[in-house]
């Protein structure tokens, strides 16, 4: 059977899971063919093979925030002794060509490296005749291929809000690492990690953001946290419109936008001009090309069920990455998603894709990084007097000689109160967050309790120590502020 097939496998999507996927199936041995189209945004943005993390996501986005955070960090060499310009400014042109010089050549290299690993790279747009049978939508006419297996890795894109003008004159991240201009004074609409990174790295690089919440900041993560996070940035200097929500946006005759909003809890209206608006209201997976009724893939909204195999409900269709429904959305869960996968279809595996206590890192100028259980969800899963909560505030060594505020550097570890003292949930908002809550994500998943955080000795003088130096628990009121 398998010879009356074009393919073995088709990844219709060359993200983080479709490429990740292809590769390690055709490294034991599968024939695969992997399919990736991009749609050029509403103002005409379009990219190479690679997906979201490389084109238009993690990495031009940790890229303008280390453009931001070095601008941060010239201004405190100067009280380190360094003889520096105080009037240095930013050139958004320099630092866009820049990132998009780094992506191109990524783009080259995923090409070379697909040939290499003869992963057949198909340009084309897939959507599905039958359950077996994909036709892909190519620059110069359509090709038919069939497979015996198919792998659904699309991924999804930002959406837009439906207000007057939100599409004629708003952008959304998929523009804005590419903009040809300086976004100058900027509405960013949404309070999830993109809002607040974007927002964060434009503050830095001297531009002027406002943040637009509509109703809580960063749905999902710890609300503690996100308060802390969201109060970092307004002590940066960065404004957060609170309980409001966008009702138009207009082009002036000068060409700047005047947008209009509402105060969802006093009803008041209020308006405001800004050179650039830009979506962060959360993204939608890409169902609609695909035809799925054409295979009987069923969708739920925008996104796949699947089930523990990553299979959906058409046995040999699977799907790995964004796409699918209620799985956290992050490039290494796509990429891990997709090699297991691979490998349980042509290398005899029979490891599965393990979804819970994956960590993450939101980028705002102090970057706030998390494994594990919220306090919240710690409360509802074990119940309040279950749970001992270990914090402290702690000042970074390298803050005092250029005076920042070490005001909201806090770690806490959320932990089971009686037998093991399980540690359920650690959370860290400090620099560098994600070089330092990576590690302690394997010590998570592998059992970690309060007794052995405690009993770890810190590196000194480092930020992460501070999570083996915690000693105050919620409970016990004591005040977790620093005496020095
Ligand atoms: P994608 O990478 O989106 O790839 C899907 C590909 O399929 C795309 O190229 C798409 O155009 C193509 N496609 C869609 N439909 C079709 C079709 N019918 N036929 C052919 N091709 C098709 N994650 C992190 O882990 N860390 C971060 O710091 C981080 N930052 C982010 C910042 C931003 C601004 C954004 C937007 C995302 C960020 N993410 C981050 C999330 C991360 O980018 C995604 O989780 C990851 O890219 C998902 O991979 P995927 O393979 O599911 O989909
Ligand atoms: P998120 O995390 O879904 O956040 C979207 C934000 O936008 C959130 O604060 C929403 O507020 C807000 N939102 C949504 N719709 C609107 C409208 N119409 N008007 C104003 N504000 C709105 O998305 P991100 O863009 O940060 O993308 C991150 C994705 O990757 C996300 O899907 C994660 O799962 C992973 P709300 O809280 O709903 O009131």
């Amino acid at each position: 059977l398998r010879g009356s097939y074009d393919y073995d496998l088709v990844v219709i999507g060359g993200g983080s899971g479709g490429l990740a996927c292809a590769k390690e199936a055709v490294a034991n041995g599968a024939r695969v063919a992997c399919l990736d189209y991009v749609k050029p945004t509403p103002i005409g943005t379009k990219w190479g093979v690679g997906g979201t993390c490389v084109n238009v996501g993690c990495i031009p986005k940790k890229l303008m925030h280390q453009a931001s955070l070095l601008g941060e960090a010239v201004h405190e060499a100067a009280a380190y002794g360094w003889n520096v310009d105080d009037k240095i400014k930013p050139d958004w042109k320099k630092l866009v060509s820049s990132v998009q010089n780094h992506i191109k050549s990524v783009n080259w290299v995923t090409r070379v490296d697909l040939r290499d690993k003869k992963v057949e790279y198909i340009n084309g747009l897939g959507s599905f005749v039958d359950p077996h049978t994909l036709s892909a939508k190519l620059k110069n006419g359509d090709r038919t291929i069939t497979a015996q297996t198919f792998v659904i890795a699309v991924g999804g894109r930002p959406r837009y809000p439906n207000i007057p003008g939100a599409v004629e004159y708003g952008i959304t991240s998929d523009d804005l690492f590419s903009l040809d201009r300086e976004p100058g004074k900027t509405l960013v609409v949404g309070a999830g990690y993109i809002g607040l990174e974007c927002a964060g790295f434009l503050k830095g690089l001297g531009y002027e953001p406002t943040v637009m919440v509509r109703s809580i900041v960063l749905r999902g993560f710890d609300q503690q946290m996100a308060n802390l996070v969201a109060a970092s940035m307004e002590e940066r200097g960065i404004p957060f419109l609170r309980r409001t929500v966008p009702l138009s946006v207009e082009k002036q005759p000068d060409g700047r936008l005047l947008v209009k909003y509402e105060c969802t809890e006093t009803g008041e209206i209020g308006s405001d001009v800004f050179d650039t608006v830009l979506w962060a209201v959360g993204r939608k997976g890409l169902v609609d090309d695909l035809n799925l009724p054409n295979a009987g893939v069923l969708a739920h909204n925008d996104k796949i069920q699947v089930d523990c195999d990553e299979a959906t409900n058409v046995p040999h269709i699977y799907a790995v990455g964004d796409i699918i429904h209620g799985k956290p959305e992050l490039t290494p869960v796509a990429v891990l998603a997709g090699r297991l996968l691979a490998r349980r279809l042509y290398a005899d595996s029979d490891l599965r894709m393990d979804y819970a206590d994956v960590a993450t890192t939101v980028f705002t100028p102090l970057e706030y990084a998390c494994v594990g259980l919220s306090e919240e969800d710690a409360v509802k899963a074990h119940g309040a007097d279950e749970i001992e909560v270990f914090h402290g505030y702690y000042k970074p060594t390298e803050f005092f000689i250029p005076q920042k505020s070490v005001r909201y550097c806090y770690v806490k570890a959320v932990a089971q109160r009686h037998g093991d003292q399980r540690v359920y949930g650690l959370h860290y908002l400090g620099p560098v967050a994600g070089e330092v809550i990576q590690g302690f994500a394997a010590a998570l998943k592998s059992g970690l309790t309060i007794p052995t955080l405690m009993n770890t000795v810190g590196i000194h003088p480092t930020t992460a120590e501070e999570f083996t130096r915690l000693s105050i628990t919620k409970r016990s009121g004591l005040d977790p502020t620093p005496a020095s």
